[in-house]
C-alpha cells in the first residue's frame, strides 16, 4: 500500500480534453494524463485517485470523500466551475485536506471572466499554464506538503 492517498478531480467538458480545442488544451486525453501521474505517483509512493464529472455536485461530494479517505491532497481541476462556484469554495474550505488548484490553461491570459476564482480563494495553491504538466507539477507539490 502507498504512503499517501491523492484525488484528482476534475470537472466539466475535461472529458473531452485531446478531441477538441487541442490549441489551448493540448492533445492528451484526460487517461493519458491519468496514465502519468500514476507512473510518477509510483516513484513517490502515491496512491492516485482520479476522476471526472460534468456535475458540480459529484465534486462537492468527492471533495468530502477525500477527507472521509483520509487523503492527504486534492488535485482539483473544476474547470468552468472554477469561476461560478462558492459550493466548491466552501466545500474546500470545510474539509481540511489541502487542495491544489490546477488549470491546463493560464486563466489569468484568457477572458475577464476567467481572472475570478473561487477555488484560488480557499486553495494551498494553484498551478496553471502548463498543459498536463500542471498535473504533474502539482503532485510534485502534494509529494512536499
Ligand atoms: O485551463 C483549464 O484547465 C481550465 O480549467 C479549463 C476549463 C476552463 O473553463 C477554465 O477556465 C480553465 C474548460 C475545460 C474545457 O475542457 C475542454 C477540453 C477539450 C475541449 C473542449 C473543452
Amino acid at each position: 500500500m502507498a504512503a499517501k492517498l491523492v484525488y484528482v478531480l476534475n470537472g466539466p467538458n475535461l472529458n473531452l480534453l485531446g478531441t477538441r480545442e487541442p490549441e489551448i488544451y493540448g492533445s492528451q486525453t484526460l487517461d493519458d494524463i491519468g496514465a502519468l501521474l500514476v507512473a510518477r505517483g509510483e516513484e513517490l509512493d502515491i496512491a492516485i485517485d482520479m476522476r471526472q464529472s460534468n456535475h458540480e455536485g459529484h465534486l462537492v461530494d468527492w471533495l468530502h470523500e477525500a477527507r472521509a479517505e483520509g487523503a492527504s491532497a486534492v488535485l482539483l481541476n473544476a474547470g468552468a466551475y472554477t469561476h461560478t462556484s462558492v459550493a466548491l469554495l466552501d466545500a474546500i474550505r470545510a474539509i481540511g485536506v489541502p487542495v491544489i488548484e490546477v488549470h491546463l490553461s493560464n486563466p489569468h491570459t484568457r477572458e475577464g471572466f476567467r481572472h475570478t476564482s473561487w477555488v484560488g480563494m480557499a486553495a494551498k495553491g494553484t498551478i496553471a499554464g502548463f498543459g498536463a504538466d500542471s498535473y504533474l507539477l502539482a503532485l510534485e507539490a502534494a509529494a512536499r506538503l
